[in-house]
């Protein structure tokens, strides 16, 4: 399609509860979104960068400049398509979560051209996925007991807790001696160093799916030695940047799970293409979760339904994140999403609620 304009939408929308994670602590959730518009279609993405570079180099303001000033005018007045907009974008190094939000705004744009559903185009094979819940770190072992049972009595069927240097074995032990058989992982966002192997392997006793990316980004090699030494599969959420990456981490033994989170890795379509290597080298893979509106839900969901994510992802309810999601909110049925399936995302903005949560409108044309 021809890309007339595009629009970048910074907006606020408060958490329903703060979220505490090893790198800080969330109240909000300010992102931005990217509506393209040309071909008398639109199409929305949302771009998956936090307020602070805390948990990844990008953050939101930085995306916003980086979208108005260097990418979005390579596309402006072009005639692209959503598979031809990484290339077009390539020159711009880094900044995979800004170009994910522009690839993902064509997709949109192009399917809703075509009638046809992101799932559909991404290759799902589900209507239903089921849900995991991320939990953050909480000020007692008593206050996070209480915070899973009611993630476990609205039907999430997995559960993860942010663990932390001195918030780690003792609440995790605790959940699982108080909920039994319950489907548990940890994710530590990187807060371990390889001094800590012996710490870690403390987790082997609790029976958990997986340790979510224990060390940092760029530790693969102690990645691979904590791997060797603990039977608790180590599964790469940060370290994960392109299939590239994926089959390195994967060849090397630095991770027997994947997170794939399309944000992160430039877009969509090489979320799939991460999904196929995943698929072709055995490699149990699940979708992350980015307190995604209900935009990048819908498209984080659709991409879920292929048939190589086999573990329940960060695919919560939107009332997980928000009392008032931007779009029509996402709610669980037995522990499950539905796929969307209308055009595109299959979602798009609530008009009043994006306009009462919009801070700020950049208008890009040729
Ligand atoms: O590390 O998986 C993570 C949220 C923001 C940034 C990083 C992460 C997370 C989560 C929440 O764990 C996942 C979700 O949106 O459900
Ligand atoms: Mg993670």
């Amino acid at each position: 399609m021809r890309i007339d304009a595009v629009e970048l939408r910074r907006v606020s929308l408060p958490l329903a509860a703060p979220f505490r994670t090893s790198y800080g602590i969330e109240h909000e959730r300010q992102a931005v979104l990217v509506r393209v518009a040309g071909e008398g279609t639109e199409g929305w993405g949302e771009c998956v960068a936090m307020t602070e570079p805390l948990y990844s180099s990008e953050f939101a303001d930085g995306a916003a400049l980086v979208l108005s000033r260097h990418l979005a005018p390579r596309l402006v007045g072009r005639d692209v398509t959503a598979e031809g907009v990484a290339e077009a974008l390539a020159p711009v190094r880094g900044h995979p979560m800004a170009k994910a939000a522009l690839e993902m705004a064509v997709l949109d744009a192009e399917l809703r051209g075509e009638g046809r559903s992101l799932g559909e185009r991404l290759g799902a094979t589900r209507e239903l996925v089921p849900s995991g819940i991320s939990l953050g770190i909480a000020g007692s072992i008593p206050e996070l007991l209480d915070v899973v049972a009611a993630a476990l009595a609205e039907g999430y069927q997995r559960v993860k807790l942010k663990v932390e240097p001195g918030w780690d074995l003792e609440p995790t032990r605790a959940v699982r001696e108080r909920f039994g058989d319950i489907l548990l992982q940890v994710d530590a966002n990187g807060a371990y160093t390889v001094a800590d192997i012996d710490h870690l392997a403390g987790f082997d006793d609790l029976d958990l799916l997986l340790i979510e990316q224990p060390l940092a980004e760029d530790e693969l090699a102690g990645h691979a030695e904590l791997a060797r030494r603990l039977r608790t599969p180590v599964c790469l959420d940060e370290s994960i940047t392109s299939a590239r990456s994926a089959s390195e981490a994967i060849a090397l033994g630095a991770c027997g799970v994947v997170n794939v989170k399309p944000g992160r890795v430039g877009g969509y379509l090489e979320a799939v293409r991460i999904h196929d290597v995943c698929v072709a080298t055995g490699v149990p893979a699940w979708v992350g979760g980015m307190l995604d509106t209900g935009l990048g839900r819908a498209g984080n969901v659709a991409l879920a339904a292929l048939p190589g994510f086999t573990l329940p992802g960060d695919l919560s309810a939107s009332a997980r994140w928000f009392d008032e999601d931007l779009t029509e909110p996402f709610v669980l049925e037995d522990g499950y999403l539905r796929v969307p399936t209308g055009p595109g995302l299959g979602v798009e903005p609530l008009p009043h609620v994006l306009a009462a949560r919009t801070t700020d409108i950049d208008l890009i044309r040729p």
